[in-house]
């Protein structure tokens, strides 16, 4: 059985995007965390609902600036009460970015700037991460559902025969944000806190992610690019956001790195094809630990997406995975998926496969 784990503090975010050129209510909402969470209780499914203490609070900042470094965590932490102390902004509004940093290698030392509309854009890479006033609180709580699934999965690994699967109801979503770049609606990288949680366990660990988000994970990508005990396996949409990253040739230094893209409008049977690849290459790896990145942004009609996945192919994605990495305990975080109607019984359609 998969463990599910959900905090209601991850619905407080809800902000605005820039998106064909306009700005509107973002399509990452709570209304997305609340559709599945739904579907799962109409199911019968037991939800472990978590809040984070102050204490964790703190745990949580620490192994966050592992990976993004203190400066970057006290932006998303600050950023909306100094705009508002400064008279820039009202309560209720989100910080946006203006202007980003320009990449040149005689830049490449600039330190974060002290203006708040220059340190908005220095710490994003896009205007899909506004920054509201409870912000902070839900970035926080989702990713110490990462932290706590971690926790769990280790514990069962020790404990026994009992769930090796976690799922986690991450909101906001993490494998866009980079070490020090908000991005594509995620603020920290949960999936790199995940990991750093499990070595604090098992110091020796080697992980596989996949990453089955629409969206290339650059930000996971590019944390674990060196990295010589995680691989990083992304299936996504070709030539899509973020754009610059997730090519075929990207491999990383110690070929860690498998990028598949998959053209617009790819059918089901294309994209097992690439399953079966990306499976193969975490058999070979032998990891201790999966990690999915489990985005329904796939879905035939997402309006982010462009592949014609159905809801029934996601049980089969979930059962080929089950079938390649038996016994292996698994963690899975929640992405993108933005159609409302159809989140819930996406997630209850791959929970079917996995469970067999
Ligand atoms: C977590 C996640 O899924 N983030 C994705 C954020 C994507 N934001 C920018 C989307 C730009 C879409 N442009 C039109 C493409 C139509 N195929
Ligand atoms: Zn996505």
């Amino acid at each position: 059985m998969i463990q599910i784990l959900h905090d209601e503090t991850t619905l407080l975010h809800k902000t605005i995007e820039l998106l064909g050129s306009k700005l509107r209510p973002a399509l990452e909402s709570p209304e997305r965390v609340r559709a599945i969470v739904a579907s799962l209780k109409a199911a019968g499914r037991e939800i472990c609902m978590q809040s984070v203490t102050d204490e964790q609070v703190q745990s949580v900042m620490e192994i966050a600036k592992i990976t993004h470094g203190e400066e970057y965590i006290d932006h998303l932490r600050n950023t909306h009460s100094d705009w508002l102390a400064a008279g820039l902004i009202e309560q209720h509004k989100s910080v946006l970015p203006e202007c980003f940093r320009l990449h040149n290698q005689a830049y490449s030392s600039l330190a974060p700037p002290k203006d708040l509309f220059a340190r908005a854009g220095y710490y994003a890479f896009d205007m899909s991460s506004g920054i509201m006033k409870d912000s902070w609180q839900s970035i926080i709580a989702s990713a110490n559902l990462a932290i706590q699934a971690a926790s769990m999965i280790c514990e069962n690994t020790t404990t026994s025969r009992s769930a090796r699967t976690v799922l986690a109801l991450t909101r906001p979503p993490g494998h866009h944000c980079t070490g020090h770049q908000a991005g594509g609606y995620c603020y920290i990288n949960n999936i790199a806190l995940s990991v750093t949680r499990i070595r604090t366990m098992n110091p020796s660990a080697r992980f596989a992610i996949l990453d089955l988000d629409f969206h290339h994970g650059n930000g996971t990508q590019e944390i674990f690019w060196s990295d010589t005990s995680v691989l990083y396996v992304s299936i996504h949409g070709q030539d899509e956001f973020p754009y610059y990253t997730g090519h075929a040739s990207e491999v990383g230094p110690h070929n860690t790195i498998l990028n598949l893209p998959l053209p617009a409008r790819s059918t089901f049977a294309a994209y097992q094809t690439h399953l079966k690849t990306a499976l193969g290459a975490i058999q070979t790896f032998k990891a201790d630990y999966l990690l999915i990145s489990l985005g329904f942004d796939t879905f035939r009609l997402d309006p982010l997406g462009s592949f014609q996945i159905d809801t029934g192919d996601y049980t089969t994605i979930a059962s080929t995975i089950q079938q390649c990495i038996q016994g292996v305990p698994a963690l899975i975080l929640l992405e993108g998926g933005y159609v409302l109607e159809r989140l819930g019984e996406n997630m209850l359609a791959f929970i079917k496969g996995w469970e067999g």
